[in-house]
């Protein structure tokens, strides 16, 4: 390519950003310079100063499933897990997902970077994505980057990504895939993100929990408790909050750590290459790219969420509940015992908001809105 082709190359993809840009955000204008107003790439949100990481490593060579569930999953628990995913593709080798390597074998494939005002998937061809990625006049200087979050692995051109990773053997149940692929909610995402993009605080929906594994680059997560109320840990201030992960970094997260915190202590971890982060349900989260980072994430229900996850299925997706205990009750008929004696309580909400259980209805709801309407993933796969 001579240098006149790639300066209309460039052109081209810079062109292709800045329709995406306005799809994803309407309220921001490229031309006057929204995306840069805040100099967040000046400042030092991407410091690692100071973050105490307290997770807990547990080492997926040695440990069991059932220690595993005990000791975490049913305690709901968070933690990271190490050595799952050193023989996947994705992370080593010559499919490793380094930005080159995805821009070679995916480059015309259109990748979701957000949703539209009337919800409609916005999307970009990978190898304009990663020209974005380290442009000066892009995701280098940008606020908020675009933030790649596809959550149709199936489609034909980038079905090949779901052959570079396995599910870790820590999670073996997936009872959303009794429903069928067709029916079963979204739930798994690559995950592609400059530094400075991320997601804002939130609870995943339908109380699923979630695993994030990191293939390159570091993230910066904050795990709240359940239980704490939205005003308290994700307050709209107007004209301080738009709902972009480095802004509640920015904004919120100082006063979620102040002394007068009236909750229990947020979690902080400091997430590394071949590390998985495992997210309990109910729990918030929020995470911050902190260099450009690729990952894979999967949400499930397993016999240690399905309580809380059929309560708010029931709620939220009635019709999807139906189809869910009748397939449970071919394959789980534990499950769909359980399930019934759910039913069958005569107040089904008040276990709900109790303090010990997950998230409010309510609370879950709002946030998985708040989240699909533009870029946290989970509120659709289109
Ligand atoms: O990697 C991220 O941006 C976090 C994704 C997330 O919130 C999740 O997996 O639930």
């Amino acid at each position: 390519m001579d240098s006149e082709e790639s300066e209309d190359e460039t052109e081209r993809a810079r062109r292709k950003i800045r329709k995406a840009k306005r799809a994803c955000r309407s309220e921001l204008s490229v031309s006057k310079g929204d995306w840069t107003r805040r100099s967040y790439a000046t400042s030092n949100v991407l410091s690692l100063a100071g973050v105490v990481d307290t997770l807990p490593r547990v080492d997926a060579r040695t440990t069991s499933w059932e220690t595993f569930v005990a000791c975490f999953e049913s305690r709901r628990r968070p933690c990271i897990i190490t050595h799952a995913m050193d023989d996947w593709p994705a992370f080593r080798g010559e499919r490793a997902w380094t930005l080159e390597a995805l821009r070679q074998r995916f480059a015309g494939v259109r990748l979701k970077v957000g949703s539209d005002d009337d919800g409609f998937a916005v999307r970009l061809r990978t190898e304009h994505f990663v020209a974005y990625a380290s442009d000066p006049q892009g995701a280098l200087v940008d606020d908020s980057p675009l933030y790649v979050f596809d959550g149709s692995l199936e489609r034909e051109g980038s079905r090949a990504l779901l052959a570079d990773y396995t599910v870790p053997s820590l999670f073996p149940e997936d009872l959303f895939s009794t429903v069928g692929e067709d029916r079963r909610p979204p739930y798994r995402w690559a995950v592609f993100g400059p530094a400075r993009s991320g997601s804002s605080l939130h609870i995943d929906p339908l109380a699923t929990s979630a695993w994030n594994a990191l293939i390159r680059g570091v993230k910066r997560w904050v795990l709240i408790a359940p239980g704490v109320p939205r005003a308290s840990c994700r307050p709209r201030i107007p004209g301080v909050t738009d709902g972009e992960a480095v802004t509640w970094f920015t904004n919120i997260l100082p006063r979620v750590q102040s002394a007068d915190w009236p909750h229990a202590r947020a979690v902080e971890a400091i997430q590394r290459p071949g590390e998985i982060m495992f997210v309990p349900n109910g729990w918030w989260h929020a995470v911050l790219n902190i260099e450009h980072t690729t990952a894979v994430t999967q949400n499930f229900v397993s016999s240690s969420n399905f309580d809380a996850a059929w309560r708010h299925t029931r709620k939220a997706r009635p019709k999807l509940a139906v189809k869910w205990k009748a397939a449970l009750r071919e394959s789980r008929p534990d499950l769909a015992a359980r399930a019934d004696a759910i039913d069958a309580e005569n107040q089904p909400c008040l276990s709900e908001s109790a303090p010990s259980s997950s998230s409010s209805s309510s609370e879950s709801e709002e946030t998985a809105n708040d989240a699909g309407r533009k870029r946290i993933k989970k509120g659709s796969s289109s």
